[in-house]
């Protein structure tokens, strides 16, 4: 088998499988693309054969590339082809030291942000969520989950959870948490980020595209407002093959641990 054969066999889709077409190709181009299979600055066939030889049509083709281009994964220029363009690292540099949302930082990267919402439910806080919100116990809270997606592609599933008081009406969440905070003058200004490397169980694999045993990071954020009153406790499960976080490090000069 020659190496087109091998990477074409690797990219094709399978209708059998639960969605769409070319999200399922773009994603193995991701994947294709992060193992090395395909090499950055490599250009991939045109745009026709590669339809004709993974047996899908040139819409599904295209829409696939056009989801990778956004993600800075790939390029393409008039004339020139489609080119990989994979950079040093992943796809995705998430700063650490800066306090952003989902919704911000995926714009502006030039995708195109969207949530699947799994449940909005007004509840009695739990032990841990009213600890970290310094809520009462049993006091009640606005907990959203959500799947969020950039471009299409499933980026991260988050449990979020705000104190009741701040947050009155579920609905009153739409596309962006931090837009509803921002409107109740509560949005995070400062925050506390553990982050913890996890294999993906079958529910977070399914809801991110991923296979079970995958890599995952489980992130919690604890998100205060410039009141430095706990406003969000957030648990998310982030792609491990997509994201990379970066963190400027800087020698502590006050002798501190
Ligand atoms: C990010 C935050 C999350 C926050 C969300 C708000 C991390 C690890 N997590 O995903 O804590 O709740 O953004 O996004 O960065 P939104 O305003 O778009 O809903």
């Amino acid at each position: 088998m020659t190496d087109t054969d091998a990477l074409i066999d690797f990219l094709r889709p399978d209708p059998g499988r639960p969605g769409s077409l070319y999200v399922q190709l773009a994603r193995a181009l991701t994947q294709a693309i992060h193992e090395g299979l395909l090499e950055d600055g490599e250009y991939l066939m045109p745009q026709r054969d590669l339809a004709t030889a993974l047996g899908v049509s040139r819409v599904t083709v295209r829409k696939a590339l056009e989801t990778l281009v956004e993600q800075g994964l790939l390029t393409q220029r008039q004339g020139a082809g489609t080119q990989v363009q994979r950079g040093e690292h992943g796809a995705i540099h998430k700063n650490l030291s800066v306090l952003n949302s989902f919704t911000e930082d995926m714009t502006a990267r030039g995708m195109q942000p969207r949530s699947e919402w799994l449940r909005r439910d007004r509840v009695q806080a739990s032990p841990r969520e009213a600890m970290a919100l310094n809520l009462s116990p049993g006091a009640q809270l606005t907990r959203y989950a959500r799947i969020r997606f950039a471009s299409d592609v499933p980026m991260a599933y988050e449990v979020a959870s705000v104190p009741g008081d701040i947050i009155q009406s579920v609905d009153e969440v739409d596309s962006s948490l931090y837009e509803a905070l921002q409107r109740h003058q509560a949005r995070p200004v400062r925050a506390l980020q553990t982050m913890t490397a996890r294999n993906a169980d079958q529910q977070v694999a399914d809801y991110l595209g991923m296979t079970p045993g995958e890599a995952v990071l489980y992130i919690e954020r604890q998100g205060f407002d410039q009141d430095n009153r706990p406003v969000e406790y957030t648990r998310s499960y982030y792609r491990g093959d997509i994201y990379d976080f970066v963190a400027e490090l800087k020698l502590d000069t006050a002798g501190g641990h």
